[in-house]
């Protein structure tokens, strides 16, 4: 990066800033020392590990910044197109380890602490974890921002700060609690507040048209006026200059008085309205893959993108005056349909304020955004109230009735007459009340669809969206997910990284992830096969001492980890796997002491937070804490058995569990999943997978091989038979299944009208089908149980799962969003400074 010509700043600028700060122990130390005692106002001759962890990551940021600042003026002197993704969630976890591991300063930064007194893996545990999202979709976010930052492509990703991220779970008496999760209070050194980029949003107003001689002009006015204000969030890729941005908007009061209020009298009333404005981006709501049609969460997707634009825009006019060239420069891509009223946005902005031809405006808007589908149950489905978004967006509706005559136009001339068609496919849903659905808007004004894996972009395009596919068969793609190795091998499990370097010789895989299928190669070393062992057996212990930490339950690291954490949800059938556990304690309880001893040891672990709304999903979260009771308790199946629920699962207790598991819980209903990301994190880590041919599992199965999988359960096609059945009732319980009803019925577990509802559910309408699954699973844990005996056959498909997961690295997905969908390219940043990789 060239700086700009002395002459036009003083000399002595350039002369005193020609460098970048430095990267040895020393100069690290004295930056530690220098944010404690001036950044901190604390003594650096006496500090914390809190203090000492901040005073770290202030170093960290410092560095960040120069690289930032290199990275986006390098990009602002190429011109590259940029791709920038709204999403309303980034999950981010923790960044110090992060940062530290992928700008390449780790041994720099252990001895520099060392010699302060402090062990850097300590420090990494006094951050608290960004949580700005609910599950999947937020975390998919964040580890796609890690790879394009790595992959060096010219990305921004723009999002909410909320002041309250995801609650944080309690549980007490067996039941969840929500407290909030004031995530700011210790404040947050990885952000970079912006008080130069701010932007004036407005909401509610009316329209007035205005003849002009070009035809009539539309003026959105009066209404509330909120102001954003940017906080930056720099994200580096691993070993590389190149450190990308998420910008997050916050929501503040505009400074315009309202002269009327005050001067009424009603200065308190006045400032309360102000204050209003503020609860915008306060708090992310706790909802996964359901809809909740709240004024406050449309006013935060609009907020998002009103002042994404802004800055889109501001940007794109830098260097550019030709609308045409918009597409050439700027890609949008729609994390859901959360952020598609921007779509509307851009739109508004062309017409209104560019005034730009309405063909020509939908082209350019159309060539710029692209939109990714999470999901396809119904109840997640985005459809707004006409009436909501005419009296908080009247503009935006207006034209949203535009844009739905001209595209039923095109409906007709495919299939002229045909109503139904027109009435399936219109924008619009008619009705009692009318409303907008998100997704058709998503589709019809984007020039790219996809799913999240290849079953669900099946799902979309024929069983979903099959008129839009019929209509434009070349809009529907896939593009299945993936999960970053930096953070889900290199960081959380040392242990593997270290046995990939040896083994493969290069430490490239971190990079280039196809290297792990070297390893298999060595499939039949005792030396590596031992290795593998241990390893996990390290990554056992750890998790036994976080779980004696948290829970004060103390388990066997001989034991069979079992693990399911993710969002506590019917589908993802959290109940399936309990009935499950209840089988297997009560068969445990009725074997002789012979029979007990060729019993497999098992610790089934859970975690995951259910809606605070969701009432069933917080019943199962009941029994799973009501079962892990009566069993922990129990002397006689003390050693072969375990239920722990951990609580607050997040990002960083995520990364704990993940590399401690022997098997994994895959075993939603099939046809629910979009992809499921975990999955891929415990293939990496040499988890097997128990889990129904859903999501990513059936590609994981491909790669992986379903001989090296314990694969069950009723598939796709079979499940609206299935359904059917049970409204016939003509599913003959199991009869393993019965018993366990009758122990839950009888209280072996509490209070049995606690778990009536659940029973009931199964028994009028196991919509999941948990109760036609139930024999198929317990049958493919009777052979998990039988393979576990052969540890080495084990361990071979353990490493057969590592080895096979090239194709489940973020890195691949955004290569193909990169080539297939947004036509970026990389801009790998040329630096001036010689100590850069
Ligand atoms: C998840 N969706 C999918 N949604 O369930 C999962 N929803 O299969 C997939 O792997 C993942 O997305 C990534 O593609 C979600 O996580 C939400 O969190 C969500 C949030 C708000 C509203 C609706």
């Amino acid at each position: 990066v060239v700086p700009p010509t002395e002459k036009k700043k003083g000399s002595k600028l350039f002369a005193l800033k020609t460098d970048f700060l430095k990267n040895d122990e020393d100069s690290i130390q004295k930056g530690i020392l220098d944010h404690v005692e001036y950044t901190l106002a604390r003594t650096k001759y006496n500090f914390d590990s809190f203090s000492a962890y901040q005073g770290s990551a202030y170093t960290v940021r410092d560095r960040l910044i120069e690289r930032w600042n290199e990275t986006q003026q390098y990009y602002t002197e190429k011109d590259p197109k940029r791709v920038y993704y709204l999403s309303m969630e980034f999950l981010m976890g923790r960044s110090l380890q992060n940062a530290i591991y992928n700008m390449g300063l780790k041994d720099e930064y252990h001895s520099a602490l060392l010699e302060l007194g402090f062990e850097l893996e300590d420090l990494y545990e006094e951050e608290k974890d960004a949580a700005l999202g609910n599950g999947g979709l937020g975390r998919l976010a964040s580890c796609f921002m890690d790879s394009l930052a790595t992959l060096k492509y010219p990305a921004w990703g723009y999002g909410l700060r909320y002041n309250y991220g995801m609650f944080e779970q309690g549980i007490y008496d067996g039941y969840q609690t929500e407290v909030p999760d004031y995530w700011l209070v210790a404040g947050n050194p990885w952000e970079i507040e912006r008080l130069d980029v701010q932007y004036t949003v407005r909401f509610y107003g009316h329209v007035t048209e205005r003849k002009s001689s070009e035809g009539n002009k539309f003026d959105w006015e009066g209404g509330e006026l909120v102001q954003a204000i940017a906080y930056d969030a720099p994200i580096p890729g691993y070993a590389t200059t190149n450190t990308n941005n998420i910008r997050l908007w916050s929501s503040k009061p505009h400074k315009e008085f309202d002269l009327d209020a005050f001067n009424g009298g009603n200065y308190l009333s006045a400032v309360e309205a102000k204050q209003r404005s503020e609860n915008i981006t306060s708090v992310l709501y706790p909802n996964d893959n359901t809809y909740s049609g709240k004024e406050l969460r449309l006013k935060q997707q609009y907020f998002f993108v009103a002042a994404t634009l802004c800055d889109i825009i501001r940007r794109f006019k830098k260097n550019h005056s030709n609308w045409a060239d918009f597409p050439n420069k700027v890609a949008i891509q729609l994390n859901d349909t959360h952020p598609t009223i921007g779509i509307v946005e851009l739109f508004r902005k062309l017409i209104d304020e560019e005034h730009i031809q309405w063909d020509e405006a939908w082209q350019i808007v159309t060539k710029t955004y692209a939109y990714t589908n999470h999901t396809i149950l119904p109840e997640a489905l985005e459809m707004w109230p006409v009436s909501l978004i005419e009296n908080l967006l009247p503009r935006h509706m207006q034209l949203i009735y535009g844009i739905n005559h001209r595209f039923l136009l095109q409906v007709t001339q495919k299939w002229p007459g045909d109503i139904g068609k027109m009435r399936s496919l219109s924008i619009i849903q008619e009705g009692d009340e009318k409303k907008v659905r998100m997704a058709h808007l998503a589709i019809v004004g984007s020039h790219c669809v996809n799913g999240v894996a290849a079953m669900h972009s099946e799902l979309v395009r024929n069983a979903v969206f099959p008129d839009f596919a019929a209509l434009w068969p070349n809009k529907f793609q896939n593009k299945t997910n993936g999960v970053t190795p930096r953070r889900w091998i290199q960081q959380a499990n040392p242990g593997l990284s270290s046995i990939l370097n040896k083994w493969l010789k290069t430490d490239k895989w971190v990079t280039q992830l196809e290297c792990v299928k070297d390893l298999k190669q060595h499939i039949n070393n005792p030396e590596l096969i031992e290795e593998w062992k241990s390893v996990k057996q390290f990554n056992k212990e750890r998790l036994a001492d976080f779980i004696h930490k948290t829970c004060g339950i103390q388990v066997n690291t001989n034991a069979l980890f079992d693990v399911h954490i993710k969002r506590i949800h019917e589908y993802k059938r959290q109940l399936l796997n309990i009935l499950g556990v209840i089988y297997r304690y009560l068969s445990i309880k009725k074997m002789s002491p012979k029979d007990r001893a060729n019993v497999v040891s098992r610790v089934v672990v859970f975690a995951g937070k259910a809606a605070p709304g969701y009432v069933m999903a917080k019943r199962h979260i009941k029994l799973i804490n009501s079962v892990a009771e009566v069993i922990n308790n129990d002397k006689e199946v003390d050693q072969y058995l375990k239920v722990v629920f951990i609580p607050n699962y997040n990002v960083s207790i995520a990364q704990v569990i993940v590399p401690a598991s022997d098997i994994n819980q895959q075993i939603s209903t099939a046809g629910t999943e979009a992809s499921g990301t975990s999955n891929m994190k415990f293939t990496m880590n040499g988890s097997l997978i128990i889990g129904t041919l859903d999501g990513a599992n059936v590609e994981i199965a491909e790669e992986v091989g379903q001989e090296n999988m314990f694969i069950f359960g009723l598939r796709t096609h079979e499940i609206a038979g299935a359904r059917e059945k049970m409204r016939q009732k003509e599913v003959v319980i199991d009869s393993r299944l019965q018993e366990v009803f009758l122990n839950i019925e009888l209280g072996t577990f509490g209070p049995p009208e606690i778990f009536k509802p659940i029973l009931d559910s199964l028994m009028y309408n196991d919509f999941y089908l948990t109760m036609q699954d139930f024999p198929l699973y317990l049958d493919a844990q009777a052979e998990v149980d039988a393979l576990w005996k052969t540890q080495d056959a084990w361990i071979r498909k353990s490493i057969i799962n590592t080895s096979s997961t090239y194709f489940f690295s973020s890195d691949r997905a955004m290569k193909e969003y990169a080539e297939e969908i947004w036509n970026i390219e990389p801009c790998e940043v040329e630096t001036s400074d010689y100590r850069r990789y």
